[in-house]
């Protein structure tokens, strides 16, 4: 399994100097001042890549290996008219990676809304902070600050007072805070900086398409893009949705097994694969993520590794564990997806189908506390994930050859 860490850019407080510390040789990268929708250039590419090369005496190189993301314009989730110049500039930003050698593509098709945390620094025993998803708080945002038009419909009346409980609870700051980490995004998330108003409107788009309508929408993208990406050699790697069931309305449609199974089946070609975020997957209590991994293993060309302990008392809200600590068994992914890159082996006769993973997210602790870091991606956490992940996979590995 090769090593890769997630960098921003050069605007990352997390350096590639610090990122080559870790080890990890493998940089994930995207063109994040690219507006959606248009076509990253091969000298944009080509810029970034030399960026993350360019090395100072003799340190280890440095490889931009996976992109994450380019993002899905809104258009083309919709099937609106430009649908389809859309669809074009994305198989013109992926067929030029391909020919500057970067092959593994990760994207995702959630609506308006990327991943989504109601914290950012719930405080752990250990002293640590780490990220959270509070079904409660969620819900106050959606029928308090938003109050969306049907969002009445679609709660209990106990659900509707602890969400009036949770948004009394709230400081103004507080409830600004949530309001802004909903609407504004975490980092890397491919969503639009958008305010009440015209994030209400995004919302408003999707009300009359359905999860069937949505899924076709993706088959559409993706009989064009699969083919393309089969001849550059690309694979491409779908996140799942995170949290992974219907938010605010919006149908999600890569949340459960039977989703990818039916992505799957809809467009079998090998180039057509997963990014297996176990934390996103992880974080719905009826997911079996392990027979999930297991079941998908040929399609997974990268691999997220992190894990999340659910709240049993609603089942839908969870904190980010440390690595090796959530609900899911990491040890038994870590265990398929090893017997998987064996495979690949014995049938292709080279190691070029290794799978890419990185330590997704971590706990923000120690001399990190101090400073400013993007949540979920500050360096000592990611580290000790890192490590952690490291030790494990060496371990396997020795049992499994
Ligand atoms: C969050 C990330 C996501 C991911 C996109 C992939 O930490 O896993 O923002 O990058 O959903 O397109």
């Amino acid at each position: 399994m090769l090593e890769s860490w997630r960098w921003f850019g050069p605007s990352d407080p997390v350096s590639l100097d610090d990122v080559r510390q870790t080890g990890a040789q493998n940089v994930v990268s995207a063109l994040h001042d690219v507006p959606t929708g248009e076509v990253w250039t091969t000298s944009k590419i080509e810029h970034h890549q030399s960026v993350i090369n360019n090395i100072k005496g003799n340190r280890l190189p440095l490889n931009w290996s996976v992109v994450e993301s380019i993002p899905v314009h809104e258009d083309i989730k919709l099937a609106r008219k430009d649908c389809e110049t859309y669809i074009g500039n994305w198989i013109a930003s992926m067929e030029n990676l391909a020919k500057s050698g970067i092959k593994t593509i990760c994207y995702n098709f959630m609506p308006v809304i990327d991943w989504t945390r109601t914290d950012l620094n719930l405080h752990l025993s250990s002293g640590a902070f780490a990220l959270g998803f509070d079904q409660r708080k969620f819900s106050a945002f959606d029928l308090f600050i938003l109050r969306r038009p049907k969002a009445r419909d679609e709660y209990s009346d106990s659900e509707i007072d602890e969400a009036r409980g949770a948004f009394n609870n709230m400081s103004q700051d507080e409830r600004d805070q949530l309001t802004s980490n909903i609407i504004r995004g975490l980092p890397g998330g491919m969503s639009e900086n958008y305010d009440l108003k015209n994030f209400s409107s995004a919302l408003a788009n999707y009300q009359n398409i359905s999860p069937a309508e949505l899924k076709d929408n993706l088959h559409n993208f993706l009989s064009q893009v699969v083919p393309r990406a089969e001849g550059a050699g690309v694979k491409l790697a779908i996140h799942p949705d995170d949290p992974p069931r219907k938010l605010l309305g919006l149908p999600r449609i890569v949340s459960t097994k039977y989703d990818l199974d039916e992505l799957f089946s809809r467009e079998p070609n090998p180039a057509n694969g997963l990014t297996l975020c176990v934390g996103s997957l992880g974080s719905r209590a009826d997911n079996d993520v392990v027979s999930m991994a297991k079941h998908h293993a040929s399609r997974t060309f990268f691999a997220h590794l992190r894990a999340v302990r659910i709240n049993r008392a609603d089942n839908k809200s969870f904190f980010e564990a440390s690595h090796l600590d959530g609900d899911t068994n990491i040890i038994k992914i870590l265990r398929i997806l090893l017997i998987e890159e064996q495979r690949r082996r014995l049938d292709d006769h080279t190691n070029e189908n290794e799978i890419f993973f990185r330590p997704d997210h971590g706990h923000q602790m120690m001399d990190d506390m101090a400073k400013t870091v993007n949540p979920g991606y500050s360096a000592i956490g990611r580290l000790k994930g890192l490590a952690e992940l490291r030790g494990a996979i060496r371990a396997l590995s020795e049992e499994i050859s």
